[in-house]
Formats: structure tokens, C-alpha cells, sequence
């Protein structure tokens, strides 16, 4: 028998600034907490539905919770399907646009519904997607690291088992990155694989001259070298680069993704669920990776990039950066480098003293 069709009866937001595990400093700013909003969706019938939005900064976090507060008024009454849900909000923000702190909320909310959907049926929502809650592997994400100081937590990474690291540079000049990335890469020798993020710092031009010295120590990815809506200056930077380049963190759902990819702008891309629209516009957007033959990342939200990734065409890895684990009473499932999609729904329950205790 089929569960009954689900009608939203309420949204409830509640902003938190939690704890990273590690201070997030990147070449255009530093993350020194997680400041999120934290969705539950209630339903006539019962099952609820949680999700997450990161705020990047706590300066739109309060906004971001006004909004959803009075977006709470449209949605109650409404039937919880999340791709509906989805149709009816853009074309409610067709005037407007979507792109940013909309996009985040509405991304957000079909995360919710997604999970919703899942603990409705008690299966995890990648089986609703058609796959299998299977281990993908992870790479982890550091910020700005020290080779010096933060010697021991990358040994720890990769005894922990992952295969794969990121770290970001650009912070320095040409001569630090050198440094720093030959650290790097000592500490954790030839076999793991390392990717740099520079977080959309440089010229084209001088991504050009960086990427040439930096090639020698065998790069997964150069991510974001300069300005992530700069597409022909990312086009430009691949074509004088013999490292992959990765972008589509900041792609405003599917339509970015098809100007970036028409503008040859990556070899590799890393969409992220709360820009590509939840998990809706997530499944929607990724045949166009395939058609292009793009290997796909995932960009943060962990726990939800496990469901998507298994039915991702050409997935490559899973970005391993905790924004959430401080409120969380359920971990994500990281064995031997790869997280496995945990149900029913996303997997994600709250730490109800620990969202007290960051209450922003
Ligand atoms: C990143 C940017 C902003 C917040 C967290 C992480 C980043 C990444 O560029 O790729 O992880
Ligand atoms: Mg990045």
C-alpha cells in the first residue's frame, strides 16, 4: 500500500553558529563558525522533514530566517511534493530572480521535502532517486593549512583513511604557494591525491603563471582561479593549464551550469545543493554533466551530497567539510575515506542541547 499523500502544516527555522572543526580560511575571507538555518517541516500526516541552509556569514543569517518565516505562510496548506513545490516557487520568483539568499531558501526547503518524502516511505532518499545508499569516496576539505602546525591533522586525515585532500591557497604569492603546496605534499606523500582552491583570487593571467609552477606536484584540480562568474577568464586559465580545472560551487542552479559548461569553463565541475536548487534541481541539472562528459563533485552539505552522488552520471568525490556535525545527533557514515547516504530521508537529526547551545 502506498503512504498517504503529505500536506505541510508548518515550517520552523532556527538559526545556529556552530562549531567548525577546523577554522575555515580561504583567499577571499575566513569562516570562523557555521552559521545555519535549520528547516523543519511538519505535515498534517506526521512525518517531518529537516534540512539545513549555510548562511556562509552570520550577517544574512537573520535575513535568511525572516524570509523563510514569512515564506512559512505560502507553503503551509501545500502538498509536500518537493518537485511541484519547486515549479510553483520559481515561477512565484520568476519576477524577482532567485539567485542568492531566494535560491538558498528555496534550495533549502527541498531538502526538507526531499526528507520528508524519505521518512515518510523510511527509506533513505537515494533509493526514491533510484539508487543505492553505496560509499562514495571523499576527499577532506581543509582551509588555508600550515605544513608546519598542521602537520598532524593532515598525517590524521590520511591515516583515517582518506585518499584525497584539499587545501586552499592563495593567500601568499607564487613563491608561498610553492611552499606551502611542497609541504603538502610531503606530509602526505605520491598516493593521496591533492586538489588547491583558490577561491576565485587570481587574474586569468596569473592563474596561467601559477598553475605552470605548480603542475609538478600533480594536482587532482585547481579549483575557482579567479572569479567564479568570470566563465571566459576560467575558459582562458584551462586552455594555457595542464591541470584540471574545477568550479560550479557558485553556479545559481541549472542555467549556470549550462552557460559555464557552453563557455568550456571546467574540466571537472562541483555543483552545490543549496545553489543548483536542492535536490530537485540537483537531479535535474546533472545530465548536463553527463552529456558533456564532466566528472561531478559535491560542494559541502555532506550528508545530503551521499544520496545524490550515487545517482550522479560520472560522480567523482564527495566533499568532506563539516558545516553541520556540531548539531547533529546523527554523524555522517565516513568509513575508509567514503561517506555512505544515511536514512530514512537525508539522515539528519538535531542535537537539541547542542542547537540550544549555539542558538544564534
Ligand atoms: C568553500 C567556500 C566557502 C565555504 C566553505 C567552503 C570552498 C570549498 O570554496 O570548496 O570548500
Ligand atoms: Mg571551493
Amino acid at each position: 500500500m502506498s503512504a498517504p499523500a503529505l500536506t505541510i502544516r508548518a515550517l520552523q527555522t532556527r538559526a545556529v553558529a556552530a562549531p567548525l572543526a577546523r577554522p575555515l580560511r580561504t583567499a577571499s575571507g575566513t569562516i570562523p563558525e557555521s552559521p545555519l538555518l535549520l528547516l523543519d517541516v511538519t505535515s498534517e500526516q506526521g512525518p517531518v522533514g529537516r534540512a539545513y541552509i549555510f548562511a556562509y556569514t552570520t550577517l544574512t543569517l537573520r535575513a535568511l530566517k525572516s524570509f523563510l518565516d514569512d515564506l512559512a505562510e505560502v507553503v503551509a496548506g501545500q502538498p509536500a511534493y518537493p518537485a511541484s513545490m519547486y515549479d510553483h516557487l520559481v515561477e512565484r520568483f520568476r519576477l524577482m530572480g532567485r539567485q542568492g539568499l531566494v535560491g538558498m531558501a528555496l534550495s533549502g526547503l527541498d531538502m526538507a521535502l526531499w526528507d520528508m518524502q524519505g521518512r515518510a516511505q523510511n527509506r533513505p532518499v537515494v533509493e526514491l532517486l533510484g539508487g543505492q545508499a553505496t560509499p562514495v569516496p571523499a576527499y577532506d576539505s581543509f582551509g588555508v593549512v600550515d605544513p608546519v602546525a598542521d602537520g598532524d591533522a593532515l598525517r590524521r586525515s590520511v591515516e583515517q583513511g582518506f585518499r584525497a585532500v584539499k587545501i586552499k591557497i592563495g593567500v601568499g604569492d607564487l613563491a608561498w604557494d610553492i611552499a606551502n603546496v611542497a609541504g603538502v605534499r610531503d606530509i602526505i606523500g605520491q598516493d593521496v591525491r591533492l586538489m588547491v582552491d583558490y577561491n576565485q583570487s587570481l587574474t586569468a593571467t596569473e592563474a596561467v603563471r601559477r598553475i605552470d609552477a605548480l603542475a609538478r606536484f600533480d594536482l587532482a584540480w585547481i579549483e575557482e582561479p579567479v572569479p567564479a562568474e568570470d566563465l571566459a577568464g576560467h575558459a582562458r586559465v584551462r586552455a594555457g593549464s595542464r591541470v584540471p580545472i574545477q568550479t560550479g560551487e557558485n553556479w545559481w542552479f541549472g542555467h549556470d551550469m549550462a552557460h559555464a559548461l557552453d563557455a568550456g569553463a571546467c574540466d571537472c565541475c562541483m555543483p552545490d545543493l543549496m545553489k543548483i536548487g536542492g535536490v530537485t534541481g540537483w537531479v535535474r541539472s546533472m545530465g548536463q554533466a553527463e552529456a558533456a562528459s564532466v566528472p561531478v563533485s559535491s560542494h559541502l552539505f555532506i550528508e545530503a551530497s551521499a544520496h545524490v552522488l550515487p545517482v550522479t552520471p560520472g560522480a567523482q568525490y564527495l566533499e568532506y567539510l563539516d558545516l553541520a556535525g556540531a548539531v547533529l545527533s546523527t554523524p555522517s557514515l565516513l568509513v575508509d575515506g567514503a561517506v555512505t547516504a544515511q536514512g530514512p530521508g537525508l539522515g539528519m537529526d538535531w542535537d537539541e542541547a547542542a542547537v540550544r547551545r549555539y542558538a544564534f
